[in-house]
């Protein structure tokens, strides 16, 4: 193989097409190449003929010069017929010893100083050539041999090592490759992020910011973020408020790595008071507002460097401080714990189970399903739609053991942990029927369409406020 490296040769006639019939096959390019290879040879000829006969170079001399005059460009020449420049000649070969020119004060190079002296090292060296094969022929297999032999032409590679910088600061460079999600995400520095969805939070917040402050995956990896929307209290001055308090602790293991807050209102006029929420006819319009204001939050607060998404409801009453971890070492796409809650009737404490959203589905309601608009939104828990759905929220119990999974169809938002290379793959909360489900029940089903898998910890339980605690519910 021989490489140029010198700017002064420069490519002639090696034109795509010249290249590509290399492997193809006589074509027009080769013939091309060929043409103005002669061209050059007769233009060298004739430049040398006019070196000895103008300038009285003997032949001795010019094979001495030999490194000298490759750095006449003969392509140039080629083109130009034969035409020289005389201050070229000045310029880049020393005098001939005799003749009308040999005294002439134009040369540039010192008769003494280089006359004949081969210049130093690289330049000179490549006057000597080695062509054959890097091994003895005895070394090489059958296939080798027919392979050396069989090529025509010494390969040639121009500036092949040329690297292609930027340094412009507008292009940024992002490697997704070193990003992954695994079971030992702690160990491994995964980042995570964690999203609420907030409206009219103002009453939940300050023990939102207590139960994130008691996780223990490492804050420094964490980075939390909010989107706020169509609230009517005093939501975002209380976050500022919780977030102060907690990223200003001098502890260093409470702040978060991060917090973004995304402001956007949809215009949702639904009331947050339970019966408005949680009436049949509001699940439509509801469900597919949640999903809009879920996947803005996402598309604005996923970065690069996430591995996992953690999506955390604000009006979570306790949940353990691994939750983080514990969902992580089960290595699933997609992980929801059971949703209950306590309600306190006569000092007894009466365990509710919340979230009829997370399922398994059944023949009735694919049935059911097949037989509805398109567009229709389903909804758990009204008599309106039988599905027949077998719900986590009546099995498990958190006595048991935590770790048993099963597998689920549609999911509730309450605590979702989702390696975030399943939403970069378009995974996301339908904010309209996909399925006939919308926002996390669709994203569930869509998730299983695209292949990942989807599960549930009956025994893992989150409790969520009681419904009755809402505001506006008296
Ligand atoms: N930005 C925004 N957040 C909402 C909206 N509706 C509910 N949220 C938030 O989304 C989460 C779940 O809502 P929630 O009312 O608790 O749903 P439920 O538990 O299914 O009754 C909570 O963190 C709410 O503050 C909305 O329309 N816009
Ligand atoms: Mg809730």
């Amino acid at each position: 193989m021989v490489e140029f490296e010198s700017s002064w040769i420069r490519h002639l006639g090696f034109d795509d097409n010249a290249k590509q019939s290399r492997h193809n096959g006589p074509s027009s390019g080769l013939v091309h190449e060929k043409k103005v290879i002669n061209e050059m040879r007769n233009a060298g000829q004739a430049f040398l003929v006019m070196l000895m006969s103008s300038f009285g170079y003997s032949a001795e001399e010019l094979r001495m010069l030999a490194p000298y005059i490759r750095q006449f460009d003969l392509n140039r020449l080629a083109e130009e017929n034969g035409h020289y420049n005389t201050e070229d000649i000045f310029r880049i070969l020393p005098p001939p010893r005799q003749g009308p020119f040999a005294e002439d004060p134009r040369w540039r190079t010192s008769k003494k100083t280089s006359y004949y002296t081969p210049p130093s090292s690289p330049d000179y060296m490549e006057g000597f050539y080695c062509f054959g094969p890097s091994k003895p022929p005895m070394q090489m297999t059958p296939n080798e041999q027919a392979l050396w032999t069989s090529h025509l032409h010494t390969p040639v590679i121009f500036n092949h090592h040329t690297p292609i910088e930027i340094n412009s600061s507008t292009i940024q460079h992002v490697d997704l490759n070193p990003i992954t999600s695994t079971p030992k995400g702690a160990a491994n520095e995964e980042r995570v992020l964690i999203l609420t969805p907030l409206r009219d939070a103002a009453p939940y917040l300050e023990q939102h910011f207590d139960l994130l402050s008691q996780l223990t995956y490492p804050h420094h990896l964490i980075d939390l973020a909010f989107l706020v929307g169509d609230s009517t209290d005093d939501t975002m001055a209380l976050l500022a408020q919780e977030l102060k308090r907690v990223q200003t602790q001098t502890a260093e293991d409470i702040p978060f790595r991060s917090v973004m807050i995304v402001e956007k209102d949809f215009g949702v006029t639904l009331a947050q008071s339970v019966e408005d929420r949680h009436g049949f006819a509001a699940q439509g319009p509801r469900r597919k507002a949640m999903g809009r204001a879920r996947n803005y939050l996402l598309s604005a607060a996923l970065k690069p460097e996430h591995s996992w998404v953690y999506w955390r409801d604000v009006d979570i009453k306790d949940s353990p401080r691994k939750i983080i971890e514990d969902f992580i070492a089960h290595d699933r796409d997609i992980l929801v714990p059971n949703i209950w809650f306590h309600r306190y009737e006569n000092n007894v404490d009466i365990e509710g189970r919340f979230d009829y959203n997370s399922w398994q589905e059944s023949e009735q309601g694919l049935k059911l399903a097949a037989g509805l608009d398109k567009d229709v939104v389903l909804a758990e828990g009204y008599k309106e739609y039988q599905t027949g759905r077998t719900y986590m929220a009546r099995m498990g119990d958190w006595r048991e053991n935590k770790d048993v999974e099963i597998p689920l169809d549609g999911i509730g938002g309450v605590n979702i942990l989702v390696k975030a290379d399943v939403h970069r793959s378009g995974i996301n909360f339908p904010c309209y029927a996909f399925e006939n489900q919308a926002e996390t029940e669709g994203f569930a089903k869509m998730a299983k369409r695209a292949g990942y898998g989807v599960y549930g910890l009956p025994n893992y339980v989150v409790w969520h406020i009681d419904t009755e605690e809402k505001p506006g519910n008296a």
